[in-house]
């Protein structure tokens, strides 16, 4: 007779199907996924969430930042929970996985508690946090920053949207204000479960990422001052070019990001001239550089550096120079117990793993700050990912999952 949930897997054609479902709402041009923070495709992705935990059981909570805690009650009422989690919100054009295959192998965890009759003395909570993208509201990770402190709730409402839309507005608008104060409740541990948005696991053949550590963040938005004029008429010794200052400064931060390599990165996904037209110069360009390393003294000196040349271009080419931090977080390392688990669920189960630095942010870098958390990593094809093909096989995401019931339960502590 084997021990109760000695035997414990998850059902990987469940999982699978209710990936395909979810990647039905807000679908992209090329086969991903469009399902923006606080659009109407997001607050569709929230209900088809809220129907699957009903139907499994779990009850609802939603918070001020209208992040969504489904719970499975536990034998001991007042254990902290054990908390499950990641984001249904994804970029313009985002995979089917990134932050969905956290959330939903979270749900996945509980559909197969109850399948297997598993009780735990903590309850265990699903999580959907709003806002991990960052791609319409920036920073990144809102909703948890606010729930670790990091944030205020105010400024997380007055944040813009490249349209002047606010947070705020648009959380109300899509319905999808809770009433719970962002932060109140507590956490016994943190897990979440994510593709690897990495080459590494799919290029060493390892089945489970086993993430020790997450590499810290800078987003330094530019917003570079020239003077528009015609592109035909003015000699090139009368041009206010802020456009050439901001390929100068691109081509410096690869520079920068070559210099300090292994272990670093740096470069720019977003820019926005004004007024954008074909033959005028740029009055004003407006971008955000992007760096990050998992070793915090290169990560400061490379902003340092980037910040001082950046200004030393603009003075040579008489343009105006402002830059704002709008995203940071300092390198992460997860909680020793948690991470042993992990290890200890894949090597149980007989999955391949290795350790892993986590080279995107996630909601875990926030809970860190108020709780053990920990997260698991499964591999993705060609370590594509913030890309429509983004692409996981079946097999990847069910071993995953299966670790991440195992981690929980084990954390969560069974009751016989
Ligand atoms: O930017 C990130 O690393 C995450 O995808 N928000
Ligand atoms: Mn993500
Ligand atoms: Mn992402």
């Amino acid at each position: 007779m084997t021990a109760r949930g000695e035997n414990m897997r998850i059902n990987g054609d469940r999982l699978w199907d209710s990936l395909m479902d979810m990647a039905k709402v807000g679908p992209g041009v090329a086969g991903g996924n469009n399902r923006q923070t606080l659009t109407d495709s997001d607050s569709e992705g929230r209900h088809l969430f809220k129907t699957w935990c009903d139907e499994a059981g779990m009850t609802m909570s939603v918070d001020k930042m209208g992040t969504m805690f489904a719970t499975r009650a536990g034998t001991d009422p007042d254990a902290l929970p054990v908390y499950v989690g990641s984001h249904l919100d994804t970029q313009p054009t985002g995979g089917k996985y990134d932050g969905v295959l956290g959330v939903l192998a979270g749900l996945e965890v509980i559909r197969s508690m109850n399948d297997l009759d598993i009780r735990t003395k903590h309850p265990i909570v699903v999580t959907n946090w709003t806002n991990e993208e960052g791609a319409r509201f920036a920073p990144a990770m809102l909703a948890s920053g606010v729930f670790a402190g990091v944030h205020t709730l105010d400024y997380a409402y007055d944040r813009k949207d490249p349209d002047g839309k606010t947070f705020g507005d648009e959380l109300k608008r899509i319905g999808w204000v809770g009433d719970e104060e962002v932060g109140a409740r507590k956490m016994h541990a943190y897990f979440e479960y994510h593709i690897e948005q990495g080459p590494i696991l799919e290029a060493e053949n390892r089945q489970i990422g086993v993430v020790t550590h997450c590499q810290g963040l800078w987003w330094l938005e530019f917003t570079l001052t020239g003077k528009e004029a015609h592109t035909g008429s003015t000699p090139m010794n009368l041009r206010v070019n802020a456009g050439l200052a901001m390929a100068r400064i691109m081509e410096m931060v690869q520079t920068v990001a070559m210099d300090n390599q292994p272990g670093c990165v740096g470069g720019v996904g977003q820019v926005k001239f004004s007024p954008n037209s074909r033959n005028v110069l740029p009055g004003t360009v407006i971008f955000t550089v992007d760096i990050r390393s998992p070793d915090q003294a290169k990560l400061d000196r490379m902003r340092a550096r980037i910040e001082a040349e950046a200004a030393g271009i603009c003075e040579v080419l008489g343009v105006g120079c402002a830059v704002e931090a709008v995203g940071h977080f300092d390198p992460v390392t997860f909680d020793p117990t948690l991470v042993a688990s992990v290890r200890k669920a894949a090597e149980d189960l007989g999955y391949s793993h290795m350790n892993l630095i986590s080279g995107a942010g996630h909601d875990a870098c926030w809970t860190a700050k108020v709780a053990p958390s920990t997260m698991i990593m499964c591999p993705c094809v060609g370590g594509l990912s913030h890309n429509e093909a983004e692409d996981i096989s079946k097999d990847w995401a069910t071993a995953g999952a299966d670790v991440l019931l195992r981690a929980v339960v084990e954390t969560a502590g069974i009751v016989e």
